[in-house]
């Protein structure tokens, strides 16, 4: 048969040795120190995000599965998508929901992921080829906070970013992610996002800081990726795993306090860094939101609210929006 799958590699030479460089050392200067969470995710960190969406505890995964299985064919039916555009392609289960959908309404033609990982987009593009056989897959490795590479894709396209990922992002970067996306898309393509929902703060905590400790190897997971990558003698043992609800904020922080002070040495950027006792190093930004001011901030960068599912708790949300 002919190859109905492609994977294109559109990462500027050294971006991943770049920009981990920069982030590293820009986030280390800060005060209080940061580190990007989308350093997470090597294969050990996709793994254990893999498990805390199996937690108890952990409910968006569920949740959000819970919306997509009532309201695909709904989905399917508004946006009659030739295209399927996913960024940051995670669970393939959620992605099956959609292209079931789309495929029982007659319209899809082509699945285009969009990852910084060419391992996964081979993996999950290689086995949807396979269980979907009249459609085109067109994965492409990308870094696509820094733009859309979209081009010749059949419209009209329903641009998928689940899972509440755009909680990462602060408001400023929220605000550049949205105009970036509205300038990408035409009148015909639909945004469908995932948001995560403020609610009880002990639900939230306990989602960022399980019974038995998934989510703490997950955020120790980023001292062992600069250890490997950056030559770091990070001893990850020294570090506690804390999970804050910022209320002003209205956001998860994760954060790695040091137990005690100590010198951390990263020889590839020339770097010492001292860390006091108790020093806290903020690992990652899970912004949770509101109807009103979500709908507002998406108006503000370029878009129209057109749907507004939640799922029967209202502890997550999936919108469909129009440029
Ligand atoms: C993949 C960014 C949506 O913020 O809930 C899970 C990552 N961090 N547990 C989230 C995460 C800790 C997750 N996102």
């Amino acid at each position: 048969a002919e190859s109905r799958f492609t994977l294109d590699d559109r990462l500027p030479a050294g971006y991943f040795t770049d920009s981990l460089h920069a982030d590293v050392r820009a986030g280390l200067a800060e005060r209080p120190r940061t580190l990007p969470p989308k350093w997470f995710y090597d294969k050990r960190g996709s793994d254990l995000f893999e498990e805390i969406t199996r937690l108890p505890e952990y409910y968006p995964t569920r949740a959000e599965q819970e919306i997509l299985v009532r309201r695909a064919p709904e989905i399917a039916a508004l946006t009659r998508a030739a295209t399927l555009v996913e960024l940051g392609s995670g669970s393939s289960r959620k992605t099956r929901l959609l292209l079931d959908a789309l495929t029982a309404g007659g319209t899809l033609r082509r699945y285009a992921p969009l990852d910084v990982s060419g391992a996964a987009l081979a993996e999950a593009g290689e086995a949807i080829c396979r269980d979907y056989p009249g459609l085109e897959v067109t994965a492409t490795v990308a870094d696509f906070e820094a733009g859309l590479p979209l081009s010749d894709e059949p419209g009209p396209r329903l641009l998928a970013f689940l899972g509440s990922t755009i909680g990462n992002f602060d408001p400023a970067q929220r605000q550049a992610f949205y105009r970036m996306l509205a300038l990408s898309l035409t009148s015909d393509d639909v945004l469908l996002l995932g948001a995560d929902l403020v609610k009880d703060p002990r639900v939230l905590v306990r989602a960022y800081d399980d019974e038995q400790g998934v989510t703490a190897e997950f955020d120790k997971n980023v001292l062992h990726v600069l250890n490997r990558e950056l030559g770091a003698d990070f001893d990850v043992d020294a570090f506690d795993h804390v999970a804050v609800w910022n209320a002003e904020q209205e956001r998860i922080e994760m954060r790695l306090r040091s137990r005690a002070a100590q010198t951390v040495k990263i020889p590839e950027l020339d770097l010492s860094l001292s860390l006091d006792a108790g020093e806290e190093v903020r690992t990652e930004l899970s912004c949770k939101f509101r109807r009103e001011s979500l709908t507002a901030e998406l108006h503000a960068g370029g878009f129209t609210v057109r749907q507004w599912w939640t799922d029967p708790e209202e502890r997550f949300a999936l919108l469909m929006a129009v440029p």
